[in-house]
Order: structure tokens, then sequence, then C-alpha cells
């Protein structure tokens, strides 16, 4: 069985539709914000979501685990499923999974957190805003011409990007003209197991976003 630490945010989506997707047995524990449970703090999550304990980790032993992509990593291995094993295929896989974790949600989270500042800091969140809008034209030339992020078949990379695409792509007018990653979502998000996973962290999201200059 796995616990997974859960609030209604796109990180903690990316752990609960691979739980969904891997078959992995789980079971989600909400933790509302700033919570103090001495479980969820020994996880070492430091306040944030999502955070596992996979009570049979390696050698029988639970294993405790914060980051969304370690925990897609370790899911995808232990279900030997989502991760290609080929060793070409897996390092572009990986290469993409890194690229949606690194380069396309922190100027997005940018933009998102600072639209809530009393007083934001409109230079910066319009070169964060710009920054997202052209991380997203990278990944609509490589859904040109590929099905899936990672290469032919789905894996842990659309699982890094499809739950902050879907709260982007309603936040920043700007992303709708990225035709192949409407594609590519409306693909994604037609799985079932992705649906569950989405909706395995409860209702809502902490806070919208505020203005977006591409309105
Ligand atoms: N690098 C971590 C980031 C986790 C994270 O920041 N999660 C957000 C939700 S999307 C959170 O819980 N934030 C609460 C906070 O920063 O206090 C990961 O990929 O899991």
């Amino acid at each position: 069985m796995i616990d997974v630490f859960v609030r209604p945010t796109t990180l903690t989506q990316r752990a609960t539709v691979m739980l969904e997707e891997s078959g992995l047995p789980y079971r989600a524990v909400p933790v509302p914000w700033g919570s103090t449970d001495p479980t969820y703090v020994a996880t070492g999550a430091r306040g944030r979501t999502p955070a596992i304990i996979d009570q049979d980790g390696p050698g029988g032993e639970p294993l405790s685990l914060t980051q969304s992509v370690a925990i897609l990593i370790h899911l995808a291995e232990k279900s030997g499923k989502l991760l290609p094993t080929d060793p070409r295929a897996r390092a572009t896989c990986l290469e993409w999974t890194m690229m949606l974790a690194t380069d396309i949600y922190p100027p997005y989270a940018a933009v998102y957190f600072m639209s809530w500042l009393d007083e934001p800091k409109l230079p910066a969140a319009a070169w964060f805003e710009d920054r997202a809008i052209a991380e997203y034209a990278a990944l609509d030339a490589r859904l040109a011409r590929s099905a899936y992020v990672g290469g032919a078949a789905f894996t842990i990379a659309d699982i890094a990007g499809y739950p902050s695409a879907v709260l982007g792509m309603a936040d920043l007018p700007a992303l709708g003209r990225f035709q192949n990653v409407r594609r590519w979502m409306d693909l994604i998000g037609a799985r079932p197991k992705v649906q569950a996973g989405m909706a395995a962290v409860g209702e809502g999201r902490p806070r919208g976003l505020v203005a977006s200059r591409s309105a």
C-alpha cells in the first residue's frame, strides 16, 4: 500500500495520476495547509505536497519520498510501467520529464504566485509570463513531431506535464494558440485513469491567477 499526502494542486496530481496509471494500490490522505500531523511531517515534505510513504519500499521497508519527479520515477520503476527500458527511449523520456518540471513549471508558477501580491512586481511578472509562453512554444514544437511528450508512447513525461498544462491553458489565454499542446491535452485528458488521478486530490485549487497580461 502507498499512502499519498494530497492537496488540490497540480504537482500533487502528478503523483495521483501516476498511482492510478501504474495500478499500484494507494490511499490518498488529505493534508490541510499548515498540517503538523507527525506522520506527514516525518516524510520531510516541509509543508508541501506530494509526499508518499511506500509501505512496501525497497528491501520490504517503508520508504518516504517527496519531490513529484522522484515519486514518478520510483513508481515507474516499482510498477515496471511508463518509463521505457530501452536506454535511448528512457533518456529522451527523462529529458522531457525534466523539461516540464524545471523549464515549464517554474515560470508559470512565478506568474501564478506573483499575481497574488498586493503590489504585483509587473516587470518581473511579465518576464516570467513571456518565459512560460516561450517554453510552451517549445513543447508545442515537440508535440508537432511526437504523439506523446516522451516519444511514441504514454510515459511519466506526459504525467509531469498534464496537470499544470490544464491550469496554464485556463489561466494564460496566449497558450490557446498552441494547437499541438491542445491535441495532446485532449489525448491525455481522455484517459479514465488520468481523470481519476486528477480528481483524487479533491476539489478546488489554492487561488486562481488574478490577472494575465496576455488576456
Ligand atoms: N519540487 C517539489 C515542489 C512541491 C511543491 O512546492 N508543492 C506545492 C503544491 S503544487 C506546495 O505544496 N506548496 C506549499 C508551499 O509552498 O507552502 C515537487 O516537485 O514535488
